[in-house]
């Protein structure tokens, strides 16, 4: 039913096409103190494909948004008993954002001021109810878009473009908050420089196209090595940076050791090319307050690295 308005329509048709047959896995938390509502609801929305979770208050809801942090809308009452829906919207504004967690609101009030309030308050858009089916699905979908072009966004200003690594930006301005956190709560934070050895032979010997798909590989074997709860970036060229959280000394030490034999005992295949080459790493495990004093740290680490003859990790 979609389609019939014409070529916008017939754009938006496809899309949602793409994301039911995609089935990229959206997660919507319902709220309602109405289990008519929300048996109903959860049933319309679920044919879109999108996984459906139901609380019956705020308070339950904030239960399920706790367990299942990858929810990406709420769509909530405002009535309801325990925690009304102001509240809820109030209580989840104070940990996440409105481009990463929608909130839209629905209820039966007359009052023409209910809408601007919410939205006030944080709610990313308000339905009375009494809305049709193709409404709710309508705005359910243009705030998922939102979310998608925010998300988008934020990849393009702190991902490389190349590897989709975090870049250098970004390394520096989480990385710093991160590191003040650490030592808040005295955690130690470790960071690592990773420098591929004779990299530019790799340029002069196939060209710049295989150099580039050797980085892309470069950075998944990165993230197979530190996907968990580090953070992993391309500082530029041949150059990547590790910190390490809450680990301890002889865990990283550990871990950056695989990592260098992972590339000096293997090759990389790239099609029928398999190229062996290795990595040189620094590493500093000093204290410090900004995140450019641990880096200089590592990169001395890493100059020692090279000077003594490259494949190996210096501290
Ligand atoms: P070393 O062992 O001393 O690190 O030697 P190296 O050759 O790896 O280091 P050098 O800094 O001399 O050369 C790095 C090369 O990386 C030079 C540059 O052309 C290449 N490079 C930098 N960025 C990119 C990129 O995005 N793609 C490709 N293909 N090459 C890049
Ligand atoms: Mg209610
Ligand atoms: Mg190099
Ligand atoms: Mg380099």
């Amino acid at each position: 039913y979609v389609i019939k308005d014409g070529l916008y329509s017939f754009k938006y048709a496809i899309s949602v096409i793409r994301r039911i047959v995609n089935n990229d896995g959206i997660k919507l938390l319902i709220v309602d103190d109405s289990k008519s509502f929300l048996d109903n609801t959860k049933d319309l929305i679920e044919r879109y494909k999108i996984e459906v979770f139901t609380a019956t208050n705020g308070l339950e809801a904030l239960e399920i948004l706790e367990k299942n942090k990858d929810i990406k809308i709420i769509l909530t009452d405002y009535y309801m008993p325990f925690m009304n829906g102001l509240e809820l919207v109030r209580t989840v504004r104070k940990k996440y954002a409105k481009d990463e967690l929608s909130i839209i609101v629905t209820s039966v009030t007359k009052e023409r001021q209910t809408a601007s309030k919410f939205l006030k308050y944080g709610a990313n858009d308000f339905l009375y109810k009494g809305f049709t089916q193709e409404e709710l699905f309508v705005r359910i979908n243009a705030n998922i878009e939102l979310l998608e072009l925010f998300e988008e966004l934020k990849n393009r200003a702190n991902k490389d473009f190349l590897t989709k690594l975090y870049n250098r930006r970004y390394l520096f301005e989480e990385g710093n908050k991160i590191l003040k956190e650490a030592n808040e709560k005295k955690n130690r934070l470790f960071a690592a420089l990773i420098d591929i050895d004779k990299f530019k032979n790799i340029n002069d010997t196939y060209g710049h196209d295989i150099g580039d798909l050797t980085l892309k590989e470069v950075s998944k074997i990165l993230r197979k090595y530190f996907k968990k709860d580090e953070l992993i970036a391309r500082l530029g060229g041949e150059e990547f940076c590790i910190l390490f959280k809450n680990k301890d000394e002889d865990l990283v030490k550990q871990r950056l050791e695989l990592l260098r034999k992972e590339f000096a005992e293997n090759v990389i295949e790239l099609g029928d090319l398999k190229l062996k080459f290795t990595i040189s790493i620094g590493c500093s495990f000093k204290k410090a307050d900004a995140l450019d004093i641990m880096l200089q740290e590592a990169d001395k680490g890493l100059y020692e690295a090279k000077e003594t003859g490259r494949n190996r990790i210096r501290y």
